[in-house]
């Protein structure tokens, strides 16, 4: 990079930094827009659809809800939080099939749960939007992903819940979303 600095001075690194800024801007918004998006969508179900499986052997929508929840309050929360305060942090492996298994409750209510997800996802907000664009490049160790930055968390993040809205949609998802790997 030192030689376009050379040849144009500071005003390229300039042009990139508000590029990026701007990037990061939109998959905020991106992230934000996903909240209604996803009760929008969740409000569409009648309660015997809300717990039929969306596929032969998949998940019912009430699984897909209480998975979405439980990633974004285990996984990309707490990740999010120790890449932002802690140096090059290790970030624990996340297993959602064990996690489904001991954990999922039929019973749940699904407002409670979208609730849920919703504070989630608005404190990762709040820590993103309080982050300096150096913060987005902070890193952490992840035991399949490897060193990754805040952005990289944030983009998968952000692609996790668009992959699981294309799901609740009927839409198959290019990547089937119920590989044990978040
Ligand atoms: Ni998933």
């Amino acid at each position: 990079m030192l030689w376009r600095f050379a040849h144009t001075g500071d005003r390229c690194f300039e042009d990139e930094m508000e590029e990026l800024i701007a990037y990061r801007a939109r998959l905020l918004a991106q992230a934000e827009e996903q909240l209604p998006r996803l009760q929008t969508r969740l409000r569409s179900f009648n309660l015997d659809e809300l717990h039929a499986p969306l596929e032969r052997g998949g998940w019912s929508p009430h699984q897909v809800l209480a998975h979405l929840r439980d990633v974004e309050q285990e996984a990309f929360l707490p990740r999010f939080r120790s890449m932002l305060r802690e140096q090059t942090p290790l970030l624990p492996y996340f297993d959602e099939s064990q996690w489904m298994e001991q954990h999922y409750d039929q019973e749940e209510d699904p407002e409670a749960m979208v609730a849920a997800f919703a504070a989630a996802r608005r404190s990762e907000l709040d820590d993103l939007r309080a982050a300096d664009p150096q913060g987005w490049s902070r890193e952490g160790r992840h035991p399949t992903q490897g060193i990754r930055t805040v952005q990289w968390w944030f983009e998968y993040c952000v692609q996790h819940t668009e992959e699981h809205l294309r799901q609740l949609a009927g839409i198959s998802p290019d990547q089937h979303p119920t590989a044990a790997s978040e």
